[in-house]
């Protein structure tokens, strides 16, 4: 994944058109766009490979499941011409090998820790062992949260070179410089983007602030 601007539009805008049309306003200010079921259930898995034209797309299906389940879900989303794809980690190292080994070319990013509220209960605790899941699978990067930065930091001494791309900046509270500060490669951003009257624009102020936070490093 190319590391260039270090945003990912989240792109979880249910109606059609108006989410071609954003794509398309920012695809050059952004290193991929991630989709998540919201947008595909809303028009259909050709939306993977329409955006995949515009820009690489992560597919953020969070797969959770028995090995064979999960490689067979892997082949589809990397036939429909996504760039990456996003995994869960407590279904097992069995699974994610499996998704792994699946996805040849494709990216897997595995979930350490949720970036809502509930992510502290469950996914919190066992972070750091699923971020040396997705190390010794041979992932090639890992989600954390920019609501808790400091687990960004936490997460990076395990993963090393791995890509950290992290969700949780604007609505859910997170803040982009502190993100990129904690040692973030991406952030990943939905509402702040795609919610505003003005998306470019405001992808153009984060893009800013990311750049600036960058260059302090
Ligand atoms: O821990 C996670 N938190 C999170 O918000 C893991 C995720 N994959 N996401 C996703 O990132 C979430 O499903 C949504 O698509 C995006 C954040 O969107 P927003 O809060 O910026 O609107």
């Amino acid at each position: 994944m190319k590391k260039n601007t270090r945003m990912v539009l989240a792109l979880d805008e249910t109606d059609e058109s108006r989410a071609l049309k954003i794509a398309d306003e920012v695809a050059d200010l952004v290193d991929a766009i991630k989709i998540n079921w919201p947008l595909v259930l809303s028009t259909s898995p050709e939306m993977i490979t329409r955006l995949s034209h515009l820009c690489p797309v992560i597919c953020d299906f969070k797969i959770a499941d028995i090995p064979n389940t999960d490689r067979l879900i892997v082949e589809q989303v990397r036939r429909r011409g996504a760039s990456g794809v996003i995994v869960h980690a407590f279904t097992g190292s069995d699974s994610l090998s499996a998704a792994v080994k699946a996805a040849e070319d494709l990216d897997v990013f595995v979930v350490t820790e949720m970036s809502h509220p509930g992510g502290r209960e469950f996914t919190a605790p066992l972070a750091e062992r699923f971020a040396g899941m997705a190390v010794e699978a041979g992932a090639a990067g890992v989600i954390a949260p920019a609501t808790r930065p400091e687990s960004i930091a936490r997460v990076r001494n395990i993963v090393g070179d791995l890509l950290i791309l992290t969700p949780g900046v604007g609505a859910q509270g997170g803040s982009a410089s502190d993100a990129i500060s904690m040692g973030a490669d991406h952030v990943i951003v939905g509402r702040s983007i795609y919610g505003s009257p003005m998306p470019r624009e405001a992808a153009e102020k984060l893009a800013k602030e990311i750049r600036q936070a960058a260059q302090a490093l």
